[in-house]
């Protein structure tokens, strides 16, 4: 431990928090589940809002923080901050990101167990923020005894790639995440951060092709336009003007004002090469990007039978090049598809609508193999080949529940995401807590909460669920369309509580809906979707031939994308909400084999605004990431619980009856330890397997009690073997 909480004595905190209290007119208080007559949802949101405006953005729910974007940068993420907060309990400084990373980190290194830090909150609510935050602080604070400073750097320097490549600006936020991040990063045994490891969720591929009027594509290409040399806009054939491609045009805002793609676009580069992208690769990267480009503007028309011919040659020029695919291979595919007929292949010309069609699905595919590949190089990069055993710190930074006028397949997917992650929360502190008391035969008041898993159930459950009926209709092509997906979902559906259509709506809630919709009522508010595109994006479908085209690229990294055994060669490939709903249940497993941490973002206006407290949204979100819930059971119940054994082992050297064996029962042992430390009746519960401790801080008083302790049988021993 730190020598500053050998110097803080359990008095010191108790003084501390007394000492807030006289400030708490002004600056709220910084844990609702510390004082008294906190109960009411206005009370909570009266903190929070005094808090805000004295720019104090973190709060803690017990060990829970919750953060409310300043939207503004603040002084408080300095270096020396992180040394103020490395190695000092929750409660003796203010509520802090640090405060919470350095406390699992501690926990970590004490009980040689692996964490997780879920960052939640909707779209803007800074969960990126917040995980960069945190890994910034693993990387700058923890101990360096060795030089790796090539993995802190790797690790740090991951995250303006993946961005560049998977965020985007969105109508919610400018550095939208489109993709779900879950990173490990890997300690050795000293504490020291030696290696890191990502996956990636879904991205969101559509947006290669569209962007809704007020969005960008992805980060890249903006900054590809903006900031190469004009010597590689010519070697990739582009012209250094958004305005001239297709595919950045569509939202008509290629310039963000908060965003510089110039300074991006070094940064972007110089940390390619730090996460070892070597220069051909970075050539093959970019030609990639290029060629998506040029894919754009790929323009048909219907020639004298009715079939799709090529406008120009402009583009299949430069696309062969980067591609590294003859003209005319590239030409046929782009025109035709292979189909078998009596045992043979033949080529089938496309109408022009089925060209554009394949176009926009080659563009997407190699775009999002692409990304699968700069994952897969930024792992190997901060894989470490030490073999010893190491612990890992997880943190998740996912997209955040969204709304928009118009809502498809992709926010589905992305509010299902969500829907599962409150479940996990859910079970992981509401259910869980209640069952720990019953089952240890603590007495305690319960707590009502709302289930989502109702909602978890609707879109998944094997059979019934929306994403069942989805691949169901995906398995009738020609005969099904997006249309029968929801008359089918009508019918399995239909008296579904969250779940409603036009067909199924009352008078007053059929106005709001339109024939081809369907509305999920979400943990976090009602969600109206347009069926159209569902079929065709839970599909994906990209056509062999044009892969078969690919494989022939000259080009490694197109190659490397386009490998001749497809590990999803099967008959039928899984759709994509399947392989989406498979991902997030490996996700949960991971992340319920660790110990949680959290910490739960707010947005305090849709405006993007600093200094501005909208209280009917925050007041729903405070609802619905169910923070009053999660205060009423830690208020009711104990922060803090060990297993006897663990508890007895690592503290008996406090009481002369427990030290330095304890022979009893653990129980026994742990009753005479907690008494000889004074602690009084209300403080404590002995359960059947474990201690329950209400307050943090007597946990704190009783660590301190044990370092200080420790430096004593230290002294002790240094002064008796001094004069050997
Ligand atoms: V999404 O679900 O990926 O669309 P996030 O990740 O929750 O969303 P993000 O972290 O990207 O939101 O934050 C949005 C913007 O808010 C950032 O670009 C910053 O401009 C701003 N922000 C967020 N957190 C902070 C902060 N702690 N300090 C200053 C912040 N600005
Ligand atoms: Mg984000």
């Amino acid at each position: 431990m730190n020598p500053k909480s050998q110097e803080t004595g359990g008095s010191r905190i108790l003084l501390d928090m007394e000492g807030a209290l006289t400030a708490r007119d002004r600056v709220g208080i910084q844990d609702f589940v510390l004082l008294d007559a906190f109960t009411s949802e206005s009370a909570f949101l009266d903190n929070l809002r005094k808090r805000f405006n004295e720019n104090l953005i973190y709060t803690y729910i017990g060990t829970l923080l919750v953060s409310v974007n300043p939207y503004k940068e603040l002084n408080i993420y300095t270096k020396k901050q992180m040394d103020i907060y490395m190695g000092v309990n929750f409660f003796e400084l203010p509520p802090h990101l640090y405060a919470l990373a350095d406390n699992a980190y501690r926990t970590m290194i004490m009980e040689s167990n692996n964490h997780f830090i879920l960052i939640s909150g909707e779209s803007g609510a800074g969960k990126t923020e917040a995980s960069k935050k945190i890994l910034q602080f693993y990387a700058v604070s923890c101990p360096k005894t060795k030089l790796l400073d090539t993995v802190r750097d790797r690790l740090l320097l991951s995250n303006p790639v993946l961005e560049a490549f998977g965020n985007a600006k969105t109508l919610k936020n400018d550095n939208s995440s489109r993709f779900g991040k879950y990173m490990d990063i890997q300690f050795d045994h000293q504490g020291e951060a030696v290696g890191g490891h990502i996956l990636s969720y879904l991205l969101e591929k559509s947006r290669v092709v569209h962007q809704n009027h007020g969005e960008r594509n992805f980060h890249i290409f903006y900054q590809l336009m903006e900031g190469a040399e004009d010597e590689m806009l010519r070697w990739l054939g582009l012209v250094r003007d958004c305005q001239k491609y297709s595919y950045l045009v569509q939202g008509d805002c290629a310039r963000v004002s908060s965003i510089n793609d110039k300074n991006d676009w070094r940064t972007v580069r110089k940390a390619l090469s730090v996460i070892d992208i070597s220069e051909g690769e970075m050539e093959h990267l970019f030609g990639i990007i290029a060629s998506v480009l040029h894919l754009g503007n790929m323009q048909f028309q219907t020639d004298y039978r009715g079939y799709a011919t090529l406008n120009s040659n402009t583009e299949l020029h430069w696309l062969s090049k980067l591609l590294g695919v003859p003209m005319q291979v590239l030409r046929e595919g782009m025109t035709h598809r292979k189909i078998e007929a009596r045992a043979e292949e033949v080529l089938s010309p496309f109408t022009v609508d089925h060209a554009v069609y394949a176009r926009n699905a080659l563009a997407k595919a190699i775009y999002g193999r692409t990304f699968t590949w700069l994952v897969n190089k930024i792992n190997e990069s901060l894989a470490n080949k030490d073999s010893t055993r190491k612990t890992v710190i997880g943190l998740l930074d996912i997209y955040g529940f969204e709304v928009f006028n118009i809502n498809s397949f992709e926010q589905f997917c992305i509010n299902y995401c969500n829907e599962k992650l409150q479940q996990l929360f859910i079970q992981l502190t509401l259910k869980s807590e209640q069952e720990e008391y019953d089952m240890e035969g603590i007495e305690w008041e319960p707590v009502p909460f709302f289930n989502n898993k109702i909602i978890c159930d609707l879109v998944e459950e094997k059979h019934h669920g929306i994403i069942s009926v989805l691949d169901e209709e995906c398995l009738r092509p020609g005969e099904a369309s997006d249309l029968t997906f929801l008359t089918k979902l009508e019918e399995k559906m239909g008296s579904h509580p969250h779940f409603v259509t036009h067909k199924l709506a009352d008078q007053k809630t059929r106005k709001t809906l339109q024939r081809g919709d369907f509305r999920l009522l979400h943990y976090a508010g009602e969600v109206t979707y347009c069926v159209v595109g569902f079929l065709d994006k839970n599909n994906d479908l990209l056509y062999r031939n044009i892969k078969d085209v690919m494989r022939q690229s000259k080009n490694s990294l197109v190659k490397h994308c386009f490998p001749a055994v497809e590990p999803d060669n099967k008959k039928r490939p899984e759709t994509v909400a399947t392989q989406f709903k498979s991902s997030l249940m490996g996700l949960t497993e991971i992340l319920t084999s660790k110990e949680p941490w959290y910490v739960r973002c707010l947005k305090p206006n849709d405006a993007k605004q600093p200094g501005r407290f909208d209280d009917v949204l925050v007041r729903h979100q405070v609802k619905y990431l169910g923070l009053m819930e999660h205060l009423r059971v830690r208020r009711a119940g104990f922060a803090y619980r060990r297993r006897y054994e663990v508890f007895l082992q690592r503290y008996k050297a406090l009481c002369p009856d427990t030290w330095p064996h304890w022979r009893g029962d653990p129980a026994e042992g742990v009753q005479m330890l907690v008494t000889h430390l004074g602690y009084r009746p209300d403080e404590y519960k002995m359960g059947r397997t474990k201690i329950f401790i209400r307050h943090p801080r007597t946990l704190f008083a009783t660590e301190d009690a044990f370092e200080t302790c420790k430096h004593e049988l230290a002294t002790r021993i240094q002064a008796k073997y001094k004069g050997y």
